[in-house]
């Protein structure tokens, strides 16, 4: 871990009922994954949620009761930041493996779907953020090489449970940038000719490039703040969903 504290928003992705399996056991509470951003303003070009099929995840009942589903260890910090019900105190409910959590479908706050589902990502920390990452093939290149691999790849998804239906979803262009165009984590994956979400280097290079540019130069296309600059329009995103209900602040 750094020196400077991270300030992430938690984007609350909502299970939708019916509760399978061990989630079954919380019927009748409102559940999300709580993924951890630093690109709220990137929310409207969601297209799934991503786990770490080995990773350990609880299930944590919440201010209000609600439940949300993360790594224990960010769940230590947010008790100390006011989102469970007793500070420095929190209650889990259950044990998750993420392969337990995996083909959920979801509601994404912003996203332009109905449903989405949660699908395996190998590349997840379960030593930053929640271990839950949502996912903007448009703008990560991470997330895009990831769910490029599900798609193009069968035996992959078998592996997983994860049915084509749930990765049949388009690109969603979300931010114009220039010189990279109004998806330019698919662009500079083709440039660079990363392979699958295992190319660490050049998905570190795509990363930086898209990222630095995107934030300083980068243009809303959707969304309430459509011809506006991302810089402008991710503090009033973040405060939407917040107001909302949708989003919290976590800091480690
Ligand atoms: B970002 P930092 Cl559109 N493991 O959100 C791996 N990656 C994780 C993670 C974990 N445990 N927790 C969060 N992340 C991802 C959106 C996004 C993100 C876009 C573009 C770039 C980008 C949609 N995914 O991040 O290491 C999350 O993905 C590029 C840095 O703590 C989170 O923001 O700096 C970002 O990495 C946090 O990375």
């Amino acid at each position: 871990e750094g020196v400077d504290p991270q300030e992430y928003t938690l984007i609350k992705i909502q299970v939708l009922p019916p509760y399978k399996g061990r989630l079954a056991e919380l019927d009748g509470k409102n559940i999300f994954l709580a993924a951890a951003t630093l690109r709220t303003e990137t929310m409207y070009g969601q297209t799934n949620c991503f786990i770490l099929p080995e990773g350990n995840y609880g299930a944590f009942l919440m201010k209000n009761d609600e439940v949300f589903i993360c790594s224990e260890r960010s769940m230590k910090n947010m008790a100390y930041q006011g989102l469970t019900q007793a500070h420095g105190e929190y209650t889990k409910l259950l044990d998750l493996k993420g392969t337990e959590i995996l083909g959920l479908p979801l509601k994404a706050p912003l996203a332009p779907f109905d449903v989405v589902y949660s699908l395996p990502m190998m590349s997840i920390s379960m030593n930053k953020g929640t271990g839950v990452v949502t996912s903007v093939p448009s703008d990560a290149p991470d997330d895009y090489a990831a769910l490029r691999d599900l798609k193009n790849k069968p035996a992959l998804r078998e592996k997983y449970g994860i049915t084509e239906e749930m990765v049949n979803y388009e690109v969603v262009p979300i931010i114009d940038i220039p010189e990279l165009g109004t998806t330019a984590a698919v662009r500079l994956c083709e440039e660079l000719k990363i392979n699958s979400q295992n190319d660490k280097k050049l998905l570190a290079e795509a990363k930086s490039r898209v990222y630095l540019k995107g934030f300083h130069e980068g243009v809303m296309i959707v969304g309430p703040y459509a011809g506006q600059k991302v810089s402008v329009a991710k503090p009033l995103v973040r405060q939407e969903l917040i107001q909302a209900g949708q989003a919290a602040v976590y800091y480690e």
